[in-house]
Parts: structure tokens; sequence; C-alpha cells
């Protein structure tokens, strides 16, 4: 029946059977039947065997097989694949907010925030979180609903709008398999969340690549079905390749982008460090420079360490798992410990949000066609390390970069360091397993978290400058703690950096904030003078408006949060709570210069022939159209 094949198929299934000794893999085609109803099944399967081929990289699916084979044999006779290297805590910057080394370094980098092209990887299925669609169309927070791939392009386009100089900063998102129709959906259905759709290239990584059962790498047929075979997700580290080989990196560089920076799929801190960051890789000339937090021993979060043998040396991340055997088989007894004198880690925890410049960025990708490091973590029935539990596969981590930087190159390799509050705070675990990781100590990176994490580092930069702002008492939903409040959420429209959030403060002490609040504000042409809020209050000001905010006092019941653990709707019951907004003040400050709600009902107009941020004035509580 060689002819339901194509050549080039007839080839690859010649290839596969005659692979050396025990390594053949005939038993894929062991099982077939004779049965002519069955050709169709067959020739599908001999697709999907050339799509695999064709989209690993390093040698097509044999290539794949015999990495396989000595990467499991390397597993097996337990060697540690970093043998020979002893690790330390690098050298990096660390920050804490709002201070003036803080404030210099972002000045710097806002001087290059508008040279920036985006890469979000959003190909993970989110299994931990157990969430039933993909995760960058999750909400944020409650308050607002904004999804986080709307807060993403938001805050891209602000910074665009404010220092990009009538540039559009690109975005590429690399999909998956299990993610890119949904995310290509959202997308459409939301106008692309106002960005231009030739801004975003999407990137889909392979299908993944096969699962593989013994020693031998032999492919896992899919339980159900003689004709298919079962396939595992190859790992964010494919990202490098595919900015390669779909041209992205090279064609931003040519447009004049400087700088590219990675970031996770649900990270509502992602952008506070991006100037800071930015900063830190111009003054350091760096070519990669990861964002990190300190890091609790043992932390599921990896530790940038630095790695040396002989007169090699390397900055680099060492994953949690391998982290404490590398630390007791080099001298440190007590492994994965934090410093009793500061509680943490002495290595920084990565969060994987990586900022690289793009000239030697692109030249490294044309170097090694953007391939990391494999590897295997196969989990053994056996002693002997024969039979796996379930099926394995080869995988690759994007935080693996250094490893292709070489001479002098891998010394321009560092980290920028704040506190977690302020840059970290993924949503990754059911809240079953995010009780257990809080009740450790840990953060428990469920639903909850993230949204009030995201309110509390706004709050914390605000607390930074000088604002009054309250902290909200401590509350339980579904066994997860929380703050109460304030919810302050300040969107990318109205600022995205400490910096930005100073000059729309300028009277920082004449903030005062309850911490039962919640407070929205949007818009680039708003300024908050002074303000007194015990409730909810929401300011919008338009584009091309501007408006300012004086000596407004607001109290109403606010909004609430109420428990409901057995919601309908998933994004409430991640979080066993909904939001019941009992009262608002809203004020919107409108392109044609009036202002709809206020304390005063009517539109008021300002009076335009004084500047905002001047004096109070007389029982004026909005000012609009002033600037
Ligand atoms: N992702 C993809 O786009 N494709 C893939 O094939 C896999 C993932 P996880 P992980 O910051 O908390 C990383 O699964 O791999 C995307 C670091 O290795 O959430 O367990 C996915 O959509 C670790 O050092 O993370 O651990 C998501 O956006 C530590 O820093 C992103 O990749 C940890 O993240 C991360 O995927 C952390």
């Amino acid at each position: 029946s060689m002819d339901l094949f194509t050549p080039e198929q007839q080839a690859l299934a010649k290839k596969l059977c005659e692979l050396p000794g025990t390594t053949s893999q005939c038993h894929l085609f062991e099982g077939w039947s004779s049965d002519p109803s069955d050709n169709d099944k067959k020739k599908a399967m001999m697709a999907k065997l050339e799509m695999v081929d064709a989209s690993y990289a390093d040698g097509g699916l044999v290539g794949y097989l015999s990495n396989a084979v000595n990467l499991l044999e390397r597993s097996r006779r337990g060697e540690n694949p970093l043998e020979g290297w002893t690790p330390s805590v690098p050298q990096g910057e660390a920050f804490e907010v709002g201070t003036a080394e803080f404030l210099e370094a972002e000045g710097i980098g806002l001087g290059e925030v508008g040279k920036c092209g985006f890469v979000l990887v959003a190909g993970g299925l989110g299994e931990r979180l157990g969430y039933g669609d993909i995760k960058i169309g999750l909400p944020t927070e409650l308050a607002t609903g904004t999804l986080y791939i709307q807060f993403y392009v938001e805050t891209i386009l602000a910074f665009q709008s404010r220092y990009a100089e009538g540039k559009k900063l690109p975005l590429c998102i690399m999909t998956s398999g299990d993610t890119n129709e949904k995310t290509v959906a959202l997308l459409k259905k939301n106008n692309y969340f106002g960005m231009d759709e030739d801004q975003i290239t999407i990137v889909q990584q392979g299908k993944g690549v096969p699962a593989l059962f013994d020693n031998d790498a032999h492919i896992t047929l899919a339980s159900d079905d003689a004709y298919d075979i079962q396939m595992k997700p190859h790992g964010h580290g494919d990202i490098h390749a595919l900015l390669h080989s779909h041209n992205v990196a090279k064609s931003w560089l040519e447009k004049g982008i400087e700088w590219t920076v990675f970031f996770q799929d649900t990270n509502g801190l992602a952008f506070h460090t991006l100037a800071l960051a930015l900063g830190v890789s111009s003054k350091r000339d760096l070519i990669m420079n990861s964002i990190t937090c300190p890091r609790k021993a043992k932390q599921a979060i990896g530790a940038i360490t630095k790695l040396t043998k002989g007169d090699e040396e390397r900055t680099i991340n060492v994953e949690y798992n391998q982290l404490d055997p590398l630390l007791r088989a080099t001298g440190h007894e007590d492994g994965d410990v934090n410093d009793p004198s500061t509680g943490f880690s002495p290595f920084p925890g990565n969060i994987n949000q990586l900022l690289f410049k793009l000239e030697p960025y692109v030249s490294a990708l044309e170097r090694t066609n953007g391939l990391m490091p494999e590897f295997v973590n196969p989990k053994y029935k056996d002693e002997e390390k024969t039979v796996f539990k379930k099926p394995t596969r080869l995988e690759c981590m994007m935080q693996d970069f250094p490893t292709v930087l070489g001479g002098g190159d891998a010394a321009r390799v560092g980290f920028t360091s704040l506190a977690s509050e302020l840059c970290f705070s993924p949503v990754k675990n059911a809240t079953a397993d995010g009780v257990k990781l809080q009740q450790k100590g840990t953060h428990p990176g469920v639903a909850a978290s993230g949204e009030q994490d995201q309110s509390n580092a706004v709050c914390e930069i605000l607390r930074s400058m000088g604002c009054v702002v309250e902290k909200g008492s401590s509350v339980t939903f579904s066994g997860i703690e929380v703050s109460s409040g304030p919810d302050c959420v300040l969107k990318p429209s109205f600022g995205a950096c400490t910096t930005e959030f100073k000059s729309k403060f300028p009277n920082p002490s004449a903030i005062k904030i309850s911490g039962r609040s919640s407070l929205v504000l949007s818009g680039n042409g708003l300024i908050i003078e002074s303000l007194n809020l015990d409730g909810a209050l929401v300011v919008e000001c338009e584009d091309g408006a501007s408006g300012s905010i004086t000596d407004l006092s607001v109290k109403n019941k606010g909004w609430v949060k109420v428990a409901d653990e057995d919601s309908d709707d998933e994004v409430v019951q991640m979080r066993g709570y909904h939001i019941d907004k009992l009262e608002t003040e809203t004020i919107v400050f409108k392109a044609d210069g009036t202002i709809e709600g206020g304390n005063y009902g009517e539109t008021t107009v300002a009076d335009l022939s004084k500047p905002a941020g001047g004096e109070a004035r007389d029982g004026d509580t909005l000012c609009g159209g002033c600037m």
C-alpha cells in the first residue's frame, strides 16, 4: 500500500524504521491493519509525522529522536547537567521603588521605551490553573474587567503614544496548537484592542514534540488510536527559533527597534519594571537582562545564578528543581535555603521577564538559529530507571539564552531586581493549590492574588510618592487570604510607571485613599491634584481632553467583595468572590471640554484662565480643558 504515500513520506517512514538497533521506530506501523478503510487514517498519521519532521529545527524527527536517546541516557545515568559548574550569587542591580536611584534608572529607561518590541509567550495551556480557556483572556481584575491581553496592548499603546514619536511598537505573540485559534479569535473579536492589525505578529509553536515512552525514545501512540501519535509541548524556549525563522526579530531591527522584552501570559505587574530595566540595560550595556524578585527558598521559580567552570563564566537561570542538588553538590550542605538575615534565598528569583538588546540578540539568532539547549525530565517507575511513569519529551526554556552567548558577550548578562509585590504576580495555580502554597508562606499565584497584587503594587507606588493610602483589612475567600482593598486601577492611558504616576499626582500629600476605597483612573490628560476618597471613584479623561481633580472629597458606599464560591462564572468561581458596585462617583472629562458627573451634578466647565496644578480654586472641584 506504499502508493498511498508521497515519496517523501515513504522515505521518512523508512528512515524511522531503519534507526539503529533498539531505537528503530517500526512499532509505529506494526499495528496497521490491511483493511483499506483505514487508509485515510494511515495518510493522516504520515502527514502528522511529516509535520513533526518539518517543525523540529534541529534535524527533523530523526534529530529529535537522536537528541532524546542521548539525553535519556544521561538522565538514566543520573548525570547532573550542571556538573562541573560552581554556583555563586551574581551581580545585578536591586532597587526600591521610588528612590533616587530607581527614578534615575527609570528616567534613562523612559528614553528607550519607545524603541521596544514586545514578545508575549502565550502557548502554555495553564494546566495548573485548570481554566478551560486561554489565560490571556482572563480578567486582570474585576474592578474594570480588563483582560490580560487587553492590559498588555493598552500599556504598549500608552508607551507608544508617549514615547515612540509616531512609530508603531510591534507585538509578537507566541501561541501553540492549544492556544492559537482562541488567541486569534479573541484579538479579532476585540479589534486587536486598539492596535493596528499589522502591529501584531503571531508565531505558533509546532504542535509540540512526540511523547516518548522509553529510554530508546520510542514514540508513543495515542492510547485510543493506532494511527495517531501523542504530542507534548516543547516549552517556551521555542520562542527564539520562531523569532528567527519568521524573521520577526530581524525585521524589527531593520525598522529601528532597539530592544525586545519577553513577558508571560498572566502577570499584571509586568510593565512596572520595563523602564527601570531598560535604564539598567542601557547603563550597563547588557545584551540580556532578567527581571527578578527576591526568591523564597524552594519557591517554584528559577534562580538567577552565576556559574563558573575554569575560565568560563555565565549568569543564567537555574531551574528550581536543579538548584538544590547543584548547591548540595558544591559544598552548600543545606541546599536551597533562605539567608536567615533576609528571609530570602540569596539567589534572585527569575520571573521570566527578559529584556534583550535587539542587535546582539539578532546576531546570536543568526549564529544559532535560536535553538536552546534541551532537557528531559522523566519520572521513573523503577530504580534501574528503565520504565517511565508516563511518557516524557524533550523541552527547552527561553531563559537559557545565555548558553548561546560566547566570549565577551557572556559577561553582558545581568538582572534587575525589585520587590515581588511590584513586579510579579502570575495567575498559575488552582485555588486549592494556592491555599497550600500560602499556608507554607509562598506566593499562591492564583486569580485572587493576581488581582489584589495589581492593586497593591499601585498603592505601594503611591505610598512611596507620599500619598496617604490606607491598608484594607485582610479577607479570605475560598481559603485564599487577600487584602480587602483599596482597589486602585490606574489604566495605562493615565500612567504606566512610577515616574509617570509622579507627574499625575503632583501634590501627593494631598491624596488620601481609605482602605475600603476603589479608584479607577484613565486618560493621559488627567491630573489628580487633591483628593480625599472613601468609597468608589471612577475618573475618565477622554482622548484629547484634559482635566484635573482638585479638592475632591468622595464618600459613598463604594464597592465590596462578596463571597461567591460556587458561581457558574469560572472567573468569579476561581476567586471565590464577585464585586458588588454599591455606589460610584463617576466623572468624565470629555473631549469637547465638558465634564460629566462630579459633586455638582451639573456639567461644570472649568475656569480656563487658571493653569492646572496651581493654587486651589474656591469651591472648585473639577477643572477641565485647562492644561
Ligand atoms: N509557555 C509557552 O508559550 N509555551 C510553552 O510550551 C510553555 C509555556 P509556565 P514554567 O515565572 O513562575 C517558568 O508553565 O515553565 C508560556 C520558568 O521556567 O507558567 O513552569 C506560558 O504560556 C521558571 O524559572 O512556567 O516556569 C507562560 O506565559 C519561573 O520563572 C510562560 O511560558 C516560572 O516560569 C511560562 O510558562 C515563573
